[in-house]
């Protein structure tokens, strides 16, 4: 059985992963208005994978006993200056995250919670991921700069994801 306020914690990571999938929906959203497809079809698988993470804590809140409390999301931004911003945005947003992510495994490991902790490592090694993945784009992004031609061939490159 879960404790109250390692629950409470877990919920709240919850929430943060149902942001995530909002905020990349809504950059899905704004690249599609740009035309740019392929960026916007790796922004809306991205948004898949963090349903998926949301739903890792909604399984695990259960299998241990404890009350899923789904809060109120906030309304992402819906515009970026440029699809450099809105990539630097989620490279940001990555970093945050990771932060909570370690915060919610030093929680764990105080409070003996050893099944929680576990359960987080997995966490910590996809936070790794997720923000080399990002990060890459951001510098590939950098070096096109402001060549339509390379632009179009890296939207075309990205949308491959999940194909
Ligand atoms: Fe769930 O990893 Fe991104 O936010």
């Amino acid at each position: 059985m879960i404790g109250k306020p390692m629950e409470q914690a877990l919920n709240k990571h919850l929430k943060e992963e149902m942001y995530s999938f909002y905020l990349y929906l809504a950059m899905s959203a704004y690249l599609e208005g740009l035309n740019f497809k392929g960026m916007a079809a790796w922004m809306r698988v991205q948004a898949q994978e963090e349903y998926a993470h949301a739903m890792k804590f909604f399984d695990f809140l259960h299998a241990r006993g404890g009350t899923v409390t789904l809060l109120a999301l906030d309304q992402p931004q819906s515009e970026w200056a440029s699809v450099l911003a809105a990539f630097k945005a989620a490279h940001g947003h990555e970093r945050g995250i990771t932060k909570k992510i370690h915060a919610l495994a030093d929680k764990a490991t105080t409070e003996k919670d050893h099944a929680t902790a576990n359960f987080l490592q997995w966490f910590v090694k996809e936070q790794v991921e997720e923000e080399a993945t990002v990060e890459t784009i951001v510098k590939r992004l950098g070096a096109v700069g402001d060549s339509p031609g390379a632009l179009y061939y890296l939207d075309h490159d990205l949308g491959k994801r999940g194909k």
